[in-house]
């Protein structure tokens, strides 16, 4: 086994104190998903979109990595083979955890994407009060976030990476959205070992051929043991 490709949804930031999209008390109940993250909600309303995202960026910035970031962050430091963690999160808990090889496919909270000149700029403060672009000066900034009915950044990658990897692991997503939640069959028909680390059996559960369920912050670190340890069942059928 040489090449791991590992999806992360927002269950693995959890216990790091931010809130996931479709639970009782998650972001949806009270933010209708039509009003902050589509384009057309950013048109009608660009300050409501503003603030949920100026809360957002506050949370992120508030918040620390947990063991499961830090299991990963341990599993690209010490693997030597070919990995990718594609995380459908905006927070930048992964990189703080010490992971490298990570991808953001639905864009970064603490960045900010100019309408005008279409540069990126990071930013940690907020966006409602309409600070110009530090490249072009206009009053066009929003946040560098893909919202539904937007295209996902670095696709080809990201089923480049698939078609090559031995063990794909989702971790922490409910398995709603595409087309991350497609990955796992994408990966089942490329032959790579498919194994799912949620709370909760995701919607997507019986396309893996294990799932393991407990917090994150538990089983990510028992996983990435497995693997350095190279005690985790070999990926690809013999020829
Ligand atoms: C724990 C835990 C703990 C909790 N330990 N686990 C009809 C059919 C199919 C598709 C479509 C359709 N109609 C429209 C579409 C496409 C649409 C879509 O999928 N819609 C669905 C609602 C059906 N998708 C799009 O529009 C995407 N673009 C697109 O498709 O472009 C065309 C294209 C075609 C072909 C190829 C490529 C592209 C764009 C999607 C953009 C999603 N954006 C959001 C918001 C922006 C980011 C932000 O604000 O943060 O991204 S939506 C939101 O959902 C966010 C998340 O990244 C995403 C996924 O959520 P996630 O992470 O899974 O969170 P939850 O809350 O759902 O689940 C949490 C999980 O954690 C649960 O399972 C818990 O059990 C678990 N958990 N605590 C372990 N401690």
């Amino acid at each position: 086994m040489n090449n791991i490709v590992i999806l992360t949804g927002a269950g693995i930031s959890a216990e790091s104190g931010l809130k996931t999209f479709r639970a009782e008390d998650g972001l949806w109940e009270d933010h209708p998903v039509e009003e902050v993250a589509t384009p057309e909600g950013f048109a009608r309303n660009p300050g409501l979109v503003q603030r949920f995202y100026d809360e957002r960026r506050a949370s992120i910035l508030a918040a620390a990595p947990n063991l499961a970031h830090l299991a990963l962050g341990r599993l690209d430091a010490e693997w030597s083979g070919e990995l990718l963690i594609v995380t459908q999160n905006i927070d930048d808990l992964h990189e703080r955890g010490g992971a490298r090889r990570v991808l953001h496919m639905h864009g970064e909270g603490l960045s900010a994407w100019c309408q005008s000149c279409d540069a990126r700029h990071r930013w940690t403060g907020p966006l409602r009060n309409g600070p110009p672009c530090p490249a072009c000066g206009d009053v066009a900034l929003r946040p560098d976030i893909v919202w539904f009915g937007e295209m996902p950044y670095r696709m080809g990658e990201i089923y480049a990476a698939i078609a090559r990897a031995d063990l794909f692991v989702s971790i922490g997503t409910s398995g709603a959205v595409y087309p991350a939640a497609g990955f796992v069959q994408e990966a089942n028909r490329s032959g790579a070992r498919t194994v799912e680390l949620n709370l909760e059996p995701s919607a997507g559960s019986r396309w893996f051929a294990e799932t393991r369920l407990g917090p994150a912050s538990e089983l990510v670190p028992e996983w990435v043991g497995d693997v350095l340890s190279a005690s985790f069942p070999s990926p690809r059928q013999p020829a």
